[in-house]
């Protein structure tokens, strides 16, 4: 995949969305991290060369299925497990080393591992967690970076209540959670039935 629009001219003002010094963690959002163009085709070359799969988590103890489609890209060997599904690293693809570099000058992280959801349309979401299960470093940055429709993202404290922060994730937008932030609060992606457009995530995470 082309790597044209990743120089490090690119990047523009970081905006701090959420700065919780008590708790020792923070969010950033970068609107324009990839230029749109770059944004476009790799989402086109990504839902193509991707092995994505539908999820089956396991929903109040019992396996569901949904629309959501993922798979995980990174370092030979890792795996991600989380609610009930496995993702075994894909090899990263051609042009990530670029990105990974350029995500840990912005990070100080050397992520290791991505997972890639893809959300066919808006009446697919993600529901209410937390990125803390055992197969990653505790407290490293998360990075997600979004292709496609814009989609809301929202935070909350703790495990339940109302959001207390919602950020449309443009498309080529860069995001980035930090700290402690996994401990003490919880993130989603809300069904938006107007929306009619595919969206592609990934998040880059550093693997244990
Ligand atoms: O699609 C997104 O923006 C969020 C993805 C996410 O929360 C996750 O992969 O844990």
């Amino acid at each position: 995949m082309t790597t044209q629009g990743l120089l490090p001219g690119m990047a523009p003002e970081v905006e701090v969305l959420l700065d919780d010094r008590a708790r020792g963690c923070r969010v950033t959002y970068e609107r324009g991290f990839l230029a749109p163009s770059l944004a476009e085709r790799w989402m086109v070359d990504l839902a193509r060369e991707l092995p994505l799969a539908c999820e089956v988590p396991v929903m109040f103890g019992r396996p569901t299925p949904v629309r959501r489609m993922s798979c995980g890209i990174g370092d030979r060997g890792l795996r991600y497990r989380y609610s009930g599904v496995e993702r075994v690293a894909h090899p990263w693809p051609a042009g990530f080393a670029a990105l990974l570099d350029r995500l840990e000058a912005r990070t100080g992280a050397r992520f290791s591992f991505a997972l890639c959801n893809l959300y066919p349309d808006g009446e697919v979401g993600l529901g209410w967690h937390a990125d803390d299960e055992h197969d990653l470093v505790r407290d490293a940055p998360i990075a997600s970076i979004s292709f496609g429709a814009t989609r809301d993202f929202k935070l909350r404290e703790g495990r339940s209540g109302s959001a207390c922060m919602t950020v449309p994730l443009e498309s080529g937008s860069l995001l980035v959670m930090e700290g402690t932030l996994q401990r003490h609060y919880q993130h989603c992606v809300p069904p938006r039935l107007r929306c009619q457009e595919p969206r592609l995530n990934l998040t880059f995470r550093v693997m244990r």
